[in-house]
């Protein structure tokens, strides 16, 4: 009897659970817990960690989950990273549902930089204007460069003190739009930002507002994540499901690529 384990946060998460549901599939939906007021939705819901790679085959186990879709952002790559191994070690059914990585346009300005660090180290010492949109777990890297002002756009409202001097902090949760982030962009006088190469639709308008306003892009690189089957639509993983985890798509091991 298939019972999925889907984990969220991402825009494509949120489709896929619409599909999901319409199918009357049995799923749960799960989120890590790192906000506030996650968006609902229309699956069971769990929040939190499972505890590393033995938690989560614990989870595994006592759900009988059957199949997992990692449906989690690029840059989670400790969940993503888990969910091979747990999947491997339980023998469940493993895909990943993953938008493309952002290509640069015509007009665009950007530096392509494989770390965080590397991201600091590309900033001008003193007196820029940075946009920093990459949330908030990865700020404390620049305070290597205290003397730059950061525009920092948070999902909720920081509990404890930023660790950048000169800030100027936006609450909002996307996904966001190309005016709003132009707009946004020119009251603060950007002079850089600094994105993940996140793909997908919800973060992308901070890059066409750059291009427009002439600002560079300081772009961050995915990390690495193992080797699993990785899908490119929510059409996909349906069919996928529909015809059973061991056919359909095969991965790129099994391509022999
Ligand atoms: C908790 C669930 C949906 C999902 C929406 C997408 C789009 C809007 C754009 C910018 C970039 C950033 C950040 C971002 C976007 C979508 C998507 C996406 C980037 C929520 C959500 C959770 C999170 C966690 C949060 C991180 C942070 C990253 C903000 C919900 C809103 C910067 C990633 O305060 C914190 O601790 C926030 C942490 C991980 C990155 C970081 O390191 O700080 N996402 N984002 C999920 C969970 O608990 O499991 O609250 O509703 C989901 C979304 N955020 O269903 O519509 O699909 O990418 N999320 C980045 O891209 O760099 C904002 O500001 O331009
Ligand atoms: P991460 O660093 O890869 O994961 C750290 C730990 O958080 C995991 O080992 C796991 O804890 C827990 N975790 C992560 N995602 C989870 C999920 N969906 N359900 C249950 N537990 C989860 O993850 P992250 O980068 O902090 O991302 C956390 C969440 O935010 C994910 O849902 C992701 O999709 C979403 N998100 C992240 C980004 C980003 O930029 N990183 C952007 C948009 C959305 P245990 O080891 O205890 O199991």
């Amino acid at each position: 009897m298939m019972r999925i384990l889907l984990l969220g946060g991402t825009s494509e998460a949120s489709r896929l659970a619409v599909a999901v549901a319409d199918a009357g599939l049995d799923a749960v939906f799960s989120y890590a817990g790192r906000t506030a007021q996650p968006v609902s939705q229309p699956l069971a819901l769990r929040v939190g960690g499972f505890g590393g790679v033995e938690g989560l085959v614990t989870y595994l186990r006592n759900e009988r989950i059957t199949h997992v879709i990692d449906a989690t952002h690029p840059f989670a790559a400790q969940m993503s990273s888990n969910a091979v191994r747990a999947c491997g070690h339980a023998g469940v059914a493993l895909c990943a549902l993953e938008r493309p990585a952002w290509q640069a346009d015509t007009g665009d300005r950007w530096t392509h930089l494989a770390t965080l660090e590397e991201a600091v180290a590309a900033l001008p010492d003193r007196g820029a204007r940075v946009f920093l949109a990459i949330g908030k777990q990865n700020l404390s890297a620049f305070a290597a460069k205290p003397e730059n002002h950061y525009l920092l756009r948070l999902v909720d409202p920081p509990e404890a003190p930023l660790p950048l001097p000169n800030t100027s902090v936006e609450i909002a949760r996307g996904p966001f739009d190309v005016m709003g982030d132009r707009s946004l962009m020119q009251a603060h006088g950007i002079t850089h930002v600094v994105s993940k190469n996140a793909g997908g639709s919800g973060a992308e308008a901070k890059l066409q507002a750059a291009r427009e306003l002439g600002v560079p892009v300081i772009m961050i690189a995915r990390p690495k994540v193992p080797e699993r089957r990785v899908l490119a639509s929510v059409e996909q993983v349906m069919g996928w499901l529909r015809g059973g985890a061991d056919h359909e798509v095969a991965s790129p091991a099994e391509r022999g690529v």
